[in-house]
């Protein structure tokens, strides 16, 4: 009897991707979904030559080094900052991620922060829930518009492109962004989006959305000197990863009423939320989400097994990361 590849499936999840990995591989899985402590990591990866990772494993070169069987780390997310790729890729250890089958559930998620941030849903629900409506009022919970404003996208790969689509064909946004490169004019041309600099984009937007990938290099990329640039009237929304804002200054920022408010789906220490961003009323803050549908859960974890089976069984995965590590083969 051949032995089968042994993989780590670090975080619960469908039983039905558990079965079809099982097919091919020797799985231990972790349906009680513990939150492995780092010596609990090491441990349970002794032998495997794969991983299945969602945000809280973190793949490093002390870990590689520990674990010299790794030859695949499968990541859960189309976001990968839980990864030292360079050390990966030093170690010779295939990365993966889950790109494109999030993308429009994503950006769905952005639009509902930002409509819910601009029009104070969050803060006009508890007031109604607090028994505090007790009559119609002209200047009641007023909000920012978001038809005809000037969407500011800070990170236009797909899924902000997606967010570009639905502000600009939904809503009649102008949609203005800033990303490393700029679109070409066949991209830019249907939503009628312009590139502007990072400066322009935060003077200029009423919605500043937050969905570049995180990394050290852009850590902290909206400061006390960037919100103070915004317009008063102006949203921040963040669906990218928590380390973007510096969230002191924007619980400053809120306090002062200096920003109409701030949408956030990502905390820099989550799941544990600055005590001062929950003291604000002007925050719609949610726990991670911005990928939660059962379709779109279903389609990451079917395409972290595909990378997962692809490699351990002699063929290409589907979204390698670092694709030097497999060659041309
Ligand atoms: C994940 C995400 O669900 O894909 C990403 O980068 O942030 C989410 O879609 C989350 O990271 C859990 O792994």
């Amino acid at each position: 009897m051949t032995t089968q590849p042994k993989i780590l499936v670090a975080r619960a999840t469908f039983d039905s991707v558990l079965a079809r990995l099982s097919e091919h591989l020797d799985v231990q899985a972790n349906q009680d979904d513990v939150i492995f402590s780092r010596e609990q990591l090491l441990a349970n990866l002794q032998g495997k030559q794969g991983v299945c990772t969602g945000g809280s494993e973190r793949i490093d070169a002390p870990l590689l080094a520990a674990c010299p069987d790794l030859k695949i780390a499968s990541n859960v997310a189309v976001g990968y900052n839980n990864f030292d790729v360079d050390a990966c890729t030093a170690a010779g250890v295939v990365c993966t991620n889950t790109p494109d089958v999030l993308t429009e559930t994503t950006a769905d998620m952005a639009f509902a922060l930002l409509m819910a941030t601009a029009r104070r849903v969050s803060e006009s629900e508890a007031f109604l829930r607090r028994g505090e409506w007790k009559k119609f009022k002209f200047d009641l919970l007023c909000g920012s518009d978001v038809h005809g404003s000037t969407l500011g996208i800070l990170g236009m790969g797909r899924i902000g492109q997606a967010i570009a689509r639905r502000g600009a064909l939904g809503f009649g946004m102008n949609v203005i962004y800033h990303n490393r490169s700029r679109l070409s004019a066949e991209q830019e041309a249907p939503i009628k989006a312009r590139y502007v600099s990072k400066q322009a984009l935060f003077e200029q937007a009423d919605h500043v959305v937050l969905v570049l990938p995180y990394s050290p290099a852009v850590h902290h990329t909206v400061g006390a000197g960037e919100i103070a640039l915004m317009k008063p009237t102006a949203t921040l929304i963040n669906i990218g990863r928590g380390g973007l804002i510096d969230e002191n200054a924007l619980a400053d920022a809120l306090a002062q009423g200096r920003l109409m408010g701030a949408g956030l789906d990502v905390f820099e220490g989550e799941p544990t939320v600055n005590p001062r961003l929950l003291e604000q009323t002007r925050v719609v803050l949610t726990p991670h989400v911005g990928s939660a549908t059962v379709p779109t859960r279903l389609a990451m974890a079917n395409l972290a097994a595909d990378n997962l089976i692809a490699f351990l069984t002699g063929k290409r995965p589907p979204t390698p990361i670092n694709p030097q590590v497999l060659g041309s083969a």
